[in-house]
C-alpha cells in the first residue's frame, strides 16, 4: 500500500528493522550515514536501495529536516555505491518515490539504484 509522505516515522517500519539488525538484508554498503542493500524484488539486473541512518519518512522530510552533514553523508554514500559496483560508464537511474502518488511502500527514505540494462526513456 502506499503511504502518506506527512506521517510522523514509524520505528516498526521495514527498513528501520534492517537498520537495527532485526531482520537481515544483502547489504552492499555501510557508512555513519546510510545503508544500501539489495532489493528483495528487483526491477533491474542492478537493484540496490540506499537508506538514511536516520528517522527520515521520505524525500521531502530528509530534504527538510536531515543536518547538513546527513544530507552531504547520503548524497555521497549513493555516489560511492553506484562508482563501487562499476556503474558509472554503463549507467544507472536513481528514484526516490515520495508519498501517496509515488507509489512509495516503504516509509523510511529510500534511494533507488537501477542499472545494468538499458532502461529506457521512463520508468513506469
Ligand atoms: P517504494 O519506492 O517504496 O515503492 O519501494 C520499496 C522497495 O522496497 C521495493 O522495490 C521493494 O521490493 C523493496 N523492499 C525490499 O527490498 N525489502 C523488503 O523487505 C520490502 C520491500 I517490504
Amino acid at each position: 500500500m502506499p503511504i502518506d509522505a506527512t506521517l510522523p516515522y514509524d520505528d516498526q517500519n521495514i527498513f528501520a528493522k534492517i537498520l537495527r539488525g532485526e531482520i537481515p538484508s544483502k547489504k552492499v554498503f555501510e557508512d555513519d550515514y546510510a545503508l544500501a542493500f539489495h532489493d528483495i524484488n528487483p526491477q533491474a539486473p542492478t537493484h540496490i536501495l540506499v537508506i538514511p541512518k536516520g528517522p527520515y519518512v521520505s524525500w521531502d522530510d530528509f530534504s527538510a529536516k536531515g543536518s547538513d552533514a546527513e544530507i552531504a553523508g547520503f548524497v555521497r554514500a549513493v555516489g560511492e555505491v553506484a562508482r563501487a559496483a562499476g556503474l558509472v560508464a554503463p549507467g544507472y537511474r536513481l528514484l526516490a518515490n515520495t508519498g501517496l502518488d509515488s507509489h512509495q511502500e516503504v516509509p523510511h527514505l529510500h534511494v533507488h539504484i537501477f542499472a545494468g540494462r538499458k532502461l529506457g526513456p521512463m520508468l513506469a
